[in-house]
């Protein structure tokens, strides 16, 4: 029996969660925010940023295949990719995976995070060695207003959308990432859980169907990241994102094309949850 315990302070969800924690592999300031390493011995290492827990080793790839390959495979040629945030990796391996792909770049606000992934995460931060990839270190938001470059998609590997992360949302970013994009690109970007954030999801949709010809929803279940249903917010100006239009060649241990097409909310759910105007959580007594 471990007697030392992480506990989980979630800004964004209504519950904590404890780890049973084996070793402190890494605990430190960056720049930007406080990063801790530890080991779990369910979940391996979990990389946990200013209290919160952003990936553990057993189940990221839950998260990452599904943030990044159902848009890879809706969309019939990406070739250049963008990755606002994700500096531990996990999206830029994946998306990596994909011939089709030439150039990948990453916008990290905190080089902390993808050092500390390069020393502690070998399984995770594979990618950056890769010729394709190319990292930049500024705010999202000031990337997306700034550049001139044009891509196939833009892939928000966020933070809750709490502090740093909370502008990658407003109306002007969602614009911005739309105006980087070609005439047939895809935006896609995690948010959050449909039991705890569904106000925050259904704004989300809201604002991309105003900036996109499609806003879709899709979900995968996560054991560590509070509330679980998992959400994934994708956005398209010209194909619909529910298509697989790419078979799937690549190793992948969660995503296929039928769990791509499973993934997307039922027309009655889509309805309840997402697009009706009524209460969103119920009312204590
Ligand atoms: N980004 C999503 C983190 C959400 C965590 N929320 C939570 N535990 N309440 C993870 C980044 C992984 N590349």
């Amino acid at each position: 029996m471990t007697e030392l315990r992480f506990l989980e302070t979630d800004p964004f969800a209504p519950i904590h969660y404890v780890y049973d924690v084996e070793e402190i592999v890494c605990s430190r300031r960056t720049e930007h925010q406080q990063l801790l390493i530890f080991k779990s011995g369910h979940f391996g290492r979990v990389l946990v940023l200013d209290g919160v827990v952003q990936l553990t080793e057993r189940d990221e790839h839950f998260y990452h295949e599904m943030l990044t390959h159902v848009a890879l495979h809706a969309h019939p040629h990406p070739a250049d990719v963008l990755i606002i945030g994700g500096g531990d990796g996990g999206s830029l391996r994946e998306v990596l995976k994909h011939k089709a792909v030439k150039r990948v770049q990453m916008v990290e606000l905190d080089r902390g995070v993808i050092e500390a992934s390069k020393e502690f995460l070998p399984t995770l931060s594979t990618g950056f060695a890769d010729p394709r990839a190319h990292v930049l270190e500024t705010k999202g938001e000031d990337f997306l207003a700034g550049t001139g470059d044009k891509f196939d998609l833009v892939i928000m590997d966020s933070t809750d959308p709490v502090g740093p992360a909370a502008t990658l949302f407003s109306d002007e970013c969602l614009a911005s990432a739309a105006r980087v994009l070609r005439d047939d690109g895809m935006f896609v970007a995690q948010t959050e859980s449909l039991h705890f954030h569904l106000d925050f999801v259904r704004e989300v949709q809201k604002k991309l169907a105003r900036v996109f010809k499609l806003a879709d929803l899709y979900t995968a279940p996560l054991a560590t990241y509070g509330g679980n249903w998992w959400t994934f917010s994708i956005a398209s100006k010209a194909h619909e994102p529910r298509e697989v239009r790419r078979p799937c060649e690549i190793d992948t241990k969660y995503y296929a094309e039928d769990v791509h097409r499973q993934a997307f909310l039922p027309p009655t759910l889509r309805r309840r949850l997402v697009d009706s105007h009524g209460e969103s959580r119920p009312k204590p007594h």
